[in-house]
């Protein structure tokens, strides 16, 4: 089955599962949802292959993300430079490195200035 693959040049996309982020917490696909999310980012998302529940029976048969990425896992998050961060962990990473400055909450106090606060 061919995989349509959406991407449009200059945004962030995840590529996802079936399940994109309807699965448990600890399915690869919802963390990195989570992630960005939680960072503050801005994404697009692509169900990479709908008709397949969990990825299941696609060993070797994502060619398409094959060529794009190497290898053959979802998720896959698409940087706006076109590059690709592939597996949760590393998408989770990601997420927090690059969070988004406007994601931080103003209103934190500084830790410096509660020093000597009783
Ligand atoms: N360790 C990987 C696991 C990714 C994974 O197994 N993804 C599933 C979909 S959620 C998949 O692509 N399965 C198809 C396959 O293994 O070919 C991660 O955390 O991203």
């Amino acid at each position: 089955m061919a995989s349509s693959v959406k991407h449009m040049p200059g945004t962030l996309t995840l590529h996802t599962c079936s399940l994109d982020d309807g699965g448990p917490k600890f399915h690869p696909c919802h963390k990195a949802h989570d992630a960005l999310r939680e960072a503050g980012h801005t994404y697009e998302t692509d169900i990479f292959d709908k008709n397949r529940p969990m990825g299941l029976f696609t060993k070797g048969k994502r060619p398409k993300l094959k060529e794009m990425t190497g290898q053959e896992k979802l998720p896959v998050l698409e940087l706006p430079s076109g590059e690709f961060v592939t597996g949760s962990s590393d998408i989770v990473a990601w997420a927090k490195a690059n969070s988004q400055p406007s994601h931080t909450d103003a209103r934190a106090p500084d830790p410096q200035s509660l020093r000597g606060i009783r």
